[in-house]
């Protein structure tokens, strides 16, 4: 199988957010790679990255980065993959300032901006699962039925605890 998606995080700290697209990704059979790739602290490991993303046989990146948050923007400059950001929550400003970070990318080299945190990681996967199905009619049946799965668990009404 080859591995079509890269999760690549500024730090290790980054993992417990990230890893919410992990379970995704793993739930619909799809092969992925995570990789510690820091805008900051591994510069010429992220410039590496990019550059040899399309080669490997990447075809979405998600990247997840905190606080000053360059990483997936850094990586959508380096790579025309397409690059879903993930914001994670910080302690001092909450995840807002990752948002910022990301979503504010100038013309020419978008970045999918997903919601900060948790759920922001798991609709990545998501996300990076309905591209790739595009063209993959298998992975679209079970993208299906995980929605529709998702559908079926929400009751009509309320309960009293
Ligand atoms: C960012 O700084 C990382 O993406 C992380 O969210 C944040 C804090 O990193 P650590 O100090 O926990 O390694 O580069």
């Amino acid at each position: 199988m080859t591995t079509d998606i890269g999760i690549i995080m500024g730090s290790q700290s980054d993992w417990p957010t990230l890893r919410e697209a992990a379970h995704l990704l793993d739930e619909l059979g799809i092969a992925y790679e995570s990789r510690i790739v820091s805008a900051h602290r591994t510069p010429d490991r992220l410039w590496d990255y990019g550059r040899t993303a399309v080669a490997r046989g990447l075809k979405v990146i998600i990247a997840g980065a905190g606080g000053a948050a360059h990483l997936p923007g850094m990586m959508a400059s380096k790579t025309r993959l397409p690059v879903i950001g993930v914001p994670v929550q910080t302690k001092a400003l909450s995840g807002v300032d990752s948002l910022y970070s990301i979503v504010q990318m100038p013309r020419g080299y978008p970045v999918a901006t997903m919601a900060i945190g948790a759920a922001g990681a798991a609709n990545a996967g998501l996300m990076a699962a309905a591209i790739l199905a595009i063209h993959d009619d298998a992975l679209a049946a079970r993208l299906d039925a995980w929605r529709a799965a998702l559908s079926a668990s929400i009751p009509e009404g309320p309960r009293d605890d």
